[in-house]
């Protein structure tokens, strides 16, 4: 019997559950670019140049090593432009009688590909590329009363024996060491730019065919640089590790105008698509710990977001899709400012987030969180939004990880489902952790009036406003504690300043 295997755009791994026992001498691959796909949300175009010219390589990758591959371009003119459809049209013409899939990483997709099972034999398999199984996720779930990080986490660890002492205790005595990961970026620090890979011919044919097709997307095209394969994307990798792996830990909050990067790794489109494997990359990190080449505080903050952030997101989606969509926990409704597709605002901060999210299809986590999630809450921006442009903008993103993020993250609409307390803060954390605010036309010391920072009223205004939502919170006792001093007049100053800013939003 010949079967049929499906690889879509972010299953790039030779060892991926579907490629188990595949048959050369009889079985297929289906590869295919579709609207469908390319079109749900206007992705950024270098999102979508990276996925195909991604899928491109890989598809000639698999043909070199003898596994038959069909591959759908865009404008071939019998694609049907459809997932589903092409595996329907596909199966029929190579006379395949069944149908093998490792389970997509988005709701709408696995729906959509369980339902040809009327027409054909299908079999879906897990996707074992993580570390933590969704029946082993979802048995934490039931068996913990308020599900979060730091418990999932350190499960994780004990579990995959990572970075612990010869007594099973955490290396160093502590699970985490975030307070040391906070510190602002020193001026005149030598920050070395993430490897660029150069377009060969296939990107440069891939590159033509967005710019003509998806002209009308937010971001630029170019220049692009990203890897586009498993062996690039390993060389990226490996540059990290020996350039930035030591000082991850130090800036991993930090934010500086002149440089979107840091000495983060751009490595997240690179895992998210298959090009690496979590189960490769944590050894490698423990052991330059453990050679004595990278301190704990960076070992262990990056760690954490691999084996914890990284896993717990997806076991969040999984385990409360599809009503996770829904949630608005402080009911906000506002509309997307037009200035997040344009860059046109004076609030430099947000200025400079979204240009870079423009120009390189990136941002890192502080950024998202900090500066836009953050800015979203306060100016009471509707949740699917919000994440429509999330999941629209960044070359890394795919709802499994997109929506947990915004949702339970950034915007706490999931009202604590997945984090303890809202990411908010005012100006002055921006200030701290940035230089953004040097450059901006309000200023950052003054708490009110029309030159005051936005995010000082706005912050207090968000707690005034979800008294009731949040007070109850233990971790929210200071800030009520400041709200209860507060005089009648600087309340109402708050309510009349914030007011102010959102009317000239909508
Ligand atoms: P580094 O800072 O170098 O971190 C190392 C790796 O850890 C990342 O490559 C990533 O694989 C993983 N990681 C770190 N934080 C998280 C996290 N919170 N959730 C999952 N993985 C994490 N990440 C995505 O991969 N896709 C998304 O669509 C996405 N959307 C986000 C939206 C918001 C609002 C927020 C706050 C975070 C989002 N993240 C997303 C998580 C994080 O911001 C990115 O993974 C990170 O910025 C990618 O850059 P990097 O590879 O340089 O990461
Ligand atoms: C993101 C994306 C895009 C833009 N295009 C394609 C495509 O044409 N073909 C494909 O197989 N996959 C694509 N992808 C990735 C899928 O959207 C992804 O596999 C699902 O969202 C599940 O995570
Ligand atoms: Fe952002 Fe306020 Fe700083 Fe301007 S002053 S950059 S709006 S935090």
């Amino acid at each position: 019997m010949a079967n049929l295997v499906l690889i879509l755009g972010d299953q790039l791994s030779v060892d991926i559950s579907s490629l188990k026992n595949f048959d050369k001498k009889t079985d297929h691959v289906l590869m295919a670019e579709v609207m469908s796909e390319a079109s749900y949300v206007q992705h950024h175009p270098k999102k979508i140049i990276f996925i195909f010219s991604a899928m491109r390589h890989f598809a000639q990758e698999l043909q070199s090593l003898g596994f038959s591959v069909h591959y759908t371009k865009l404008d071939d003119k019998q694609n049907t432009q459809n997932i589903s459809t092409e595996l329907l049209r596909i199966s029929k013409s190579l006379g395949c009688e069944k149908i093998i899939i490792t389970k997509p990483g988005e709701y709408r997709l696995l729906k959509e590909l369980e339902s040809i099972d009327s027409q054909i034999k299908l079999e879906l398999r897990e996707d074992d590329r993580f570390y933590c199984t969704l029946d082993e996720f979802s048995s934490w779930i039931k068996s913990s009363k308020v599900y979060r990080l730091e418990n999932f986490y350190q499960l994780m660890r004990k579990k995959h024996n990572v970075l612990l002492d010869l007594d099973g205790k955490p290396e160093g005595g502590k699970w985490n060491y975030d307070n040391l990961n906070r510190k602002p970026i020193k001026k005149n620090l030598d920050i070395p730019p993430p490897p660029k890979f150069e377009a060969d011919k296939i990107t440069q044919e891939v590159i033509n065919l967005v710019k003509q097709r998806f002209d009308k997307n937010f971001g630029s095209a170019e220049p692009f640089w990203f890897a586009v394969t498993q062996k690039q994307a390993q060389e990226a990798m490996d540059d990290f590790v020996q350039n930035k792996l030591a000082t991850f830990g130090d800036y991993e909050d930090a934010m500086l105008e002149q440089d979107g990067f840091l000495f983060h790794s751009i490595l997240s489109m690179y895992i998210n698509v298959g090009f690496l494997e979590p189960k490769k990359i944590i050894p490698i990190i423990e052991q330059k710990y453990r050679q004595g080449l990278v301190p704990l505080n960076s070992a262990e903050g990056y760690i954490r977001q691999i084996i914890g952030w990284r896993e717990y997101v997806r076991g969040i989606y999984w385990t409360f899709m599809p009503d996770y969509t829904k949630k608005n926990y402080f009911e906000h409704h506002r509309k997307l400012p037009e200035f997040f597709w344009s860059a046109n605002t004076d609030l430099n901060c947000i200025k400079k987030c979204i240009e870079q999210t423009r120009d390189e299809s990136y941002a890192h986590h502080i950024q998202r969180l900090m500066i836009i999630g953050n800015f979203s809450v306060l100016t009471e921006l509707e949740p699917s939004e919000v994440a429509s442009w999330f999941l629209a903008v960044y070359a890394d993103a795919y709802e499994w990880v997109e929506l947990p993020n915004v949702y339970g993250l950034a915007l706490y609409a999931d009202g604590g489902t997945m984090a303890s307390k809202p990411y908010v803060s005012s100006g002055n954390y921006i200030k701290k952790m940035s230089d953004y605010c040097d450059g901006c036309k309000y200023d950052v010391d003054l708490k009110s009036g029309k030159d005051a920072c936005p995010f000082n009223y706005l912050y207090w205004n968000f707690f005034i406003k979800n008294r009731e939502k949040v007070s109850g919170n233990p971790r929210n006792f200071v800030i009520y504690n400041t709200i209860k001093k507060m005089t009648p007049e600087k309340i109402a100053q708050i309510k009349k300043d914030s007011k102010e800013f959102l009317k000239n939003l909508d």
